[in-house]
Formats: C-alpha cells, sequence, structure tokens
C-alpha cells in the first residue's frame, strides 16, 4: 500500500502470561490471515514458534505480522513479557506508534504493566488496553480498570463493556457506537444493549464522552450545550486524544474466545499512523541533531531493531524505516562506520515465514536478510545522507555464569554459537574472562541463560556445562592513603626507571574513577603522564582484595622521579600500576555487591513466609500492598543471595508466586562475609586456570 497515513504499528505488551501470544493469534484469525485459530498450550501459535517457546509455553521473542483490514495495514508485534527476555520487547517501543497493554482482568496490574508502561510513556507511545481474560473465574472489568486508573490516572477510560459474566461471557458493548456485538463460536452478531445493561452502559457511555469531550475544547462546548455530538466528530477527537496521550482507552474481551477482537481493531484505527507524529530524532555524522520527517520522497533512514541469527536461514535484520523508501537490490550505508550494504530481497515478516515486498516506505515495517555487517541498533541510510538513531538503553546483564564445552576442542565452536546467540539477544552478554580466558554468558537470571544453552543445543548441536553464578562483585576503598610505585630495573645495557607518588581516596558510588594530575616543576615529564594514568587503569581491572574490577576512587599523582634516559612508558605504566596498588592497600580497600530492588507477587497466605524467608537473605522489606486477589512485596536484597531464588518461590508458594528483580546500586559486603567471598573468588580463579 505504502501510505504511511493508512498504517498502524501496534504491540502487544505486557505482563508474562496475559494473553498477548492468544490475543496476536485471535487478531490475526479474526483478519483472516490464519483460518484456524492455534492455542498456546497446544504449541500450535503464529507466534510462539520456536521449539523452545513452545516447550517452555513462553514467549521467548518478539513475533511480527501485518494484516490488511478495512483499508489500512496493521503492523503486530507481539512480545515476551518476562523480565529475562525483554530485550524484543524493549526494542519494539521504539519502532511502533502504540502499545496495547494486555492485562488479566482477575490480576489486573501486575508489575511488568508498570514496568512497561513506563517504558512506552517515555517513548510517548498511544496507549491503551485490552482487558483480557473476562471469561475466567473472579474476572472483574470493573475492578480492573479502577486498579488501571489508580496506577496510569485518570485519563484510563473505558471503551467497551462486557456482556456477561465469567464462563457466561457473551460480548462486548462498543461504547463509543452504543451497539451491543453478541459473539457465536467467535463470530460477532451486532444487537441491541441488552435490557439490563442499559444503564450501566449509558453511564459508561457518559465517562467515555465526558473523557473525550474534556480534550477538545469545541467538542467541550458543544456537550455542555447540549448540541448533537456526530458520531465523526466523536471518533477523530477520541484519535487525537488517545495519540496525544490525553486518553488511554480500555478495550476488553477474551482472546482465546474470540470475544472483543474485532472491536479491538475498531480502536486500533483511531490509533495514531506514523504519518501522524514525528519521527525520533537521529544525529547526523557531525553529531548534530537531524530531524527527520515520515516522507517516503526524502532519504531513506531506518533502524534494525532484531537480529535473527539461524544457522540454516542465516542473518536475518527487522528494521522499521521512518524517512524515505527503501527498494530491493539497492544499497545503503550503516551509520556506525559507513560502510555499505548491497541489499536483496525486501521481505516482511509474518510469523515465522518471509514474504518478499519490492519496497517498504517510511512508516513500514520489514526485514533483510544475508547482510554482511548489521547489527541490532544499527541505522541504515542513504549514501550522502547519514544519520544515526540513539542506541537501545537494554538493562545490563545482572549475572554471569562460566561455562566449558562438553567435547573437548569444541570450546571455539561454543564460543561462535554464544556470539551468534548474543546478536538475537542484546541482553545476554558474551566474554572471555580477561583474567581466566574462561567462556562467559552474563544474562538477566539462571533461566535466561539455561535457554540460551538450550537453544544453542538445539540450533547449533553444542553442549556446554554451565558453572554456578557469579556475582558481579566491585572493589573500592573507604580510606585516603599516598604510597609510592617505583620500577627499576638494570641489565647489561639500558636499564629501566620510573618513579611516582599517588594519592587515593574515596568517590562517591556510582561517580566512577578519575586521574588528577598533580606534579609541577616537572618532575615527571608530561609525556609520560599518560602512561601513568594507562598503568593506573591497568591495575584497577583486578583488585587487591577477590580480584574485581575497582571502582569510585579518585587517583591523584603528585610526585614522581624520572631518568633521562632509563625512563620509558613501560616503566611509568608498571609505576603507575605497582603505586596504585600499594596505594590502596592502606586505604582500607571493602567488596561492594550489587542489591536489587526485588517485587514479589503472591498469595495472600504466603506473605508472612516469603517475608521471613527475605530476611534470612539479608533483605529489607519496604512494604507489601494488595494487588487483585494477590500481595506485592517490595524489597531491596543482594543479588548473591538471589541467585536461585525462582525455584525456592516455587516451592514456598505452590507455584502462586512471581518475582521480578532490577539493579538497584552497589553496597558494601558486610565485613563478616568479605572472608567468604574473597575465599571463593580465589577458588573459582584457581579453577579456571586448572583448565
Ligand atoms: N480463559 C482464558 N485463557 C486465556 C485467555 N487468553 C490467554 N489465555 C491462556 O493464558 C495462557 C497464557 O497465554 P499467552 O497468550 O501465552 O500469554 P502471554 O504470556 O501474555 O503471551 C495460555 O494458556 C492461554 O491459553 C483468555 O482470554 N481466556
Ligand atoms: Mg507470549
Amino acid at each position: 500500500m505504502n501510505d504511511p497515513g493508512k498504517v498502524r504499528n501496534v504491540a502487544l505488551v505486557g505482563h508474562r502470561g496475559t494473553g498477548k501470544t492468544s490475543l496476536f493469534e485471535a487478531l490475526l484469525y479474526e483478519a483472516g490471515v490464519i483460518t484456524r485459530l492455534g492455542s498456546v498450550a497446544e504449541g500450535t501459535t503464529v507466534s510462539d514458534w520456536d521449539e523452545d517457546e513452545k516447550k517452555r509455553q513462553l514467549s521467548l521473542s518478539a513475533t511480527l505480522a501485518h494484516v490488511d483490514r478495512a483499508g489500512l495495514t496493521f503492523d503486530l508485534v507481539d512480545t515476551p513479557g518476562d523480565p529475562s527476555f525483554l530485550a524484543d520487547t524493549i526494542a519494539a517501543l521504539h519502532v511502533v506508534e502504540t502499545a496495547v497493554m494486555v492485562v488479566n482482568s482477575v490480576l489486573g496490574v501486575e508489575v511488568q504493566t508498570e514496568r512497561l508502561w513506563k517504558r512506552a510513556a517515555d517513548r510517548g507511545l498511544a496507549r491503551m488496553f485490552f482487558c483480557n481474560m473476562l471469561d475466567r473465574e473472579r474476572a472483574d472489568l470493573e475492578a480492573a480498570v479502577s486498579a488501571l486508573q489508580e496506577a496510569f490516572g485518570p485519563q484510563v477510560v473505558a471503551a467497551h463493556l462486557p456482556i456477561g459474566r465469567e464462563h457466561d461471557l457473551k460480548g462486548v458493548v462498543d461504547l463509543l457506537t452504543m451497539k451491543a456485538f453478541v459473539y457465536e463460536s467467535g463470530k460477532a452478531q451486532v444487537a441491541d444493549i441488552p435490557a439490563e445493561l442499559a444503564d450501566e452502559a449509558s453511564a459508561a457511555r457518559d465517562k467515555l464522552i465526558d473523557a473525550i469531550a474534556s480534550t477538545d475544547d469545541d467538542l467541550a462546548e458543544k456537550y455542555l450545550m447540549e448540541e448533537e455530538i456526530t458520531a465523526d466528530e466523536l471518533a477523530r477527537a477520541f484519535a487525537a486524544a488517545v495519540a496525544g496521550g490525553q486518553l488511554f482507552p480500555v478495550a476488553c474481551g477474551s482472546a482465546t474466545r474470540q470475544i472483543g477482537v474485532d472491536l479491538l481493531f475498531g480502536l486500533l484505527a483511531l490509533t495514531p499512523s506514523p504519518a501522524d507524529v514525528a519521527p525520533p530524532v537521529a544525529v547526523g555524522p557531525d553529531g548534530a541533531e537531524v530531524t527527520l520527517a515520515c516522507d517516503p520522497a526524502r532519504p531513506v533512514a531506518a533502524f534494525v531493531f532484531k537480529t535473527l541469527a539461524d544457522p540454516f536461514s542465516g542473518h536475518v535484520n527487522v528494521f522499521r524505516v521512518f524517512q524515505g523508501t527503501v527498494a530491493s537490490d539497492s544499497q545503503l550505508v550503516v551509520a556506525r562506520d559507513g560502510h555499505k550494504e548491497r541489499l536483496g530481497q525486501l521481505l516482511k515478516p509474518m510469523g515465522k515465514e518471509m514474504k518478499p515486498v519490492d519496497k517498504l516506505v517510511a512508516g513500514d515495517i520489514g526485514a533483510i536478510a544475508k547482510l554482511k555487517d548489521v547489527v541490532t541498533g544499527d541505522t541504515l541510510c542513504a549514501e550522502g545522507n547519514v544519520v544515526s538513531f540513539p542506541a537501545i538503553a537494554f538493562p545490563a546483564p545482572l549475572m554471569s555464569f562460566a561455562v566449558t564445552a562438553k567435547s573437548k576442542g569444541e570450546e571455539d565452536k561454543v564460543l561462535a554459537a554464544l556470539k551468534r546467540l548474543a546478536e538475537e539477544d542484546p541482553m545476554l552478554d558474551v566474554h572471555r574472562d580477561p583474567q581466566t580466558g574462561e567462556m562467559i554468558i552474563g544474562g538477566m537470571s539462571q533461566v535466561h541463560v539455561e535457554v540460551t544453552v538450550e537453544r544453542m543445543k538445539r540450533r547449533f548441536g553444542t553442549e556446554v556445562e554451565l558453572k554456578p553464578p557469579r556475582v558481579p562483585y566491585r572493589e573500592t576503598i573507604k580510606g585516603t592513603a599516598k604510597a609510592e610505585g617505583k620500577h627499576k630495573k638494570q641489565t647489561g645495557g639500558r636499564g629501566q626507571f620510573a618513579d611516582t607518588w599517588l594519592e587515593v581516596s574515596p568517590r562517591p558510588r556510582g561517580e566512577g574513577f578519575e586521574f588528577v594530575d598533580k606534579i609541577v616543576g616537572g618532575a615527571i615529564p608530561r609525556n609520560f603522564i599518560p602512561a601513568v594514568e594507562k598503568g593506573v587503569r591497568a591495575a584497577m581491572t583486578e583488585g587487591i582484595l577477590a580480584g574485581y574490577p575497582v571502582v569510585d576512587v579518585e587517583v591523584k599523582l603528585y610526585d614522581g622521579k624520572h631518568h633521562p634516559v632509563d625512563s620509558s612508558d613501560m616503566a611509568f605504566q608498571i609505576a603507575g600500576s605497582v603505586g596504585f596498588k600499594a596505594a590502596v592497600e592502606k586505604a582500607q580497600p571493602v567488596l561492594l555487591e550489587p542489591i536489587m530492588n526485588v517485587e514479589i507477587t503472591v498469595p495472600e497466605e504466603s506473605v508472612g513466609d516469603i517475608i521471613g524467608d527475605l530476611n534470612s537473605r539479608r533483605g529489607r522489606v519496604l512494604g507489601t500492598t494488595p494487588r487483585g486477589h494477590t500481595n506485592v512485596i517490595t524489597a531491596e536484597v543482594p543479588l548473591a543471595e538471589m541467585l536461585s531464588y525462582a525455584p525456592d518461590l516455587t516451592s514456598m508458594t505452590g507455584g502462586r508466586g512471581d518475582y521480578t528483580m532490577e539493579f538497584l546500586r552497589y553496597e558494601e559486603v558486610p565485613a563478616h562475609l568479605t572472608p567468604k567471598v574473597v575465599a571463593e573468588a580465589k577458588k573459582e580463579r584457581e579453577e579456571a586456570q586448572k583448565n
């Protein structure tokens, strides 16, 4: 179609298990893209097509599909809700105009509902809700809407109303048109609003009209004067309010029973098109901001937000065009390093399939296979008009595991396979430990790393053994101290000489490293001072307590000596290193550990047990708040105590608990625990060196 005004890019986001994948399926079925409604339990959905997703009945990455309906093209993105697999979700929020927050109408607002709402709000996206699972026992739209209003403000307003409750859910009333849609095996019959629902529906409609009118002066006046407002005027004001974030409409129904899904399309048609919103600001080669326009006629600027690395079908990049027209068999420039890429056949993803297309214009999402060197986060541009979009801020990995290849001699194969998987998952970190040479996988959780390892086995046929997880400890100092660092060697010909005096002092937490040059009178010649700093930085990578990186210190170089012949960069690097270590040793070195913000959702009867258990994990419980039929406990807990929390929570709650955690800050490891951490680090290093 290639008309930006006729496109709707929509991501389905929300807490794990709210029915996003099922809703995605229902939308495709409703639009006639598929003729059979698949189910998550049977592993037959268009999304969650990956073997690992089917096995776990959990979305691990985003799936895209597009449908043409009512003169519009809807590009739909199903996203994972599990915090370990949010990479694609975070990236998807960079390429859509609208986020549909899918909500479980039994539980209401859950931890990730809030987290993802915030991410969508930070991107300035239009937002709406789909209150799903209204066919389930104890599902309650009114309670869910109240919870949403409490969490996200009075702009949250119901656009639909259910007909019937729980197992007797029959249909949905559209409050904009005041028509009832009653479903018979997934097909809607338009009917009059049932008499017993008439009052409730008219009160809900008043609230909706009120909310819309309050965003539009002309409409507000007509409304006050009780003048007739046409359906067209209403729809236009509604669309403008949704686009402007003044209204967050709530749709409702049941994805698995295909109730309310057609009406959701009706609301999505009123969400902003790419032409209605300004593209994100990009920067030019000189670092200056460049304002783009959603215009197919201007030079190309496209953003790669997802990469697939399959050993058979090869490398596929999924991107969003923000400006210009991308054509098959054309050439574009990768902004990262300016290299050129020849594009082959353009594609449009439809679940796991890819459909060939000739061109993609501003506003479109598409894919391309077999580019040489393009990664997630890259900007593809027209030659002579290079701009780049800001990088996506992914959360840093929380825990790391050393891995060894199961079969000797497969180390390189394993590393190559892991690097491919890391291209697909930007929240995965794969590297070799510079000190021990071990292969390290860093991820968000144990499950995250386990899934990665399974994936590697399935796709690349390589197997590894996982060592226990590691906590990213740091080292710092609490005191100020001075020390000399000297390097002197006289062997035969030319000797080596450098002498430095350094003072180390603590900096506030999180402020990092600072090197201060206080040399006066040429005690150390200018040209050697960078070498001293380089030596200090090298020493900082491996602290003196347990070999963890040193952070938050100021290092002042205040005196030293040199030799006109024997001094060199190398000698001053060594002296800087030696001096730094000597000074740190005298400055009360301590270990730091990551503290996590943990939110645990559990049934009422488990709250006491969970809090008791958190206390035994050195946790600080901040509070407990009821949410739907559950309770949310918020606490700050050291990561070291949470490494294998998932199975413990399952056994304490009989599988009814759920938790998320996020890095908060570094804190000092209590003195009585330090020797244990130091001993473990030492042991790990020795073992790694043996292998
Ligand atoms: N009763 C009922 N179950 C649903 C509904 N939507 C999804 N489910 C079920 O809830 C579970 C989680 O659904 P899924 O689509 O995987 O959720 P996601 O994690 O948000 O993608 C699956 O077993 C679905 O069959 C619904 O509207 N009603
Ligand atoms: Mg899913």
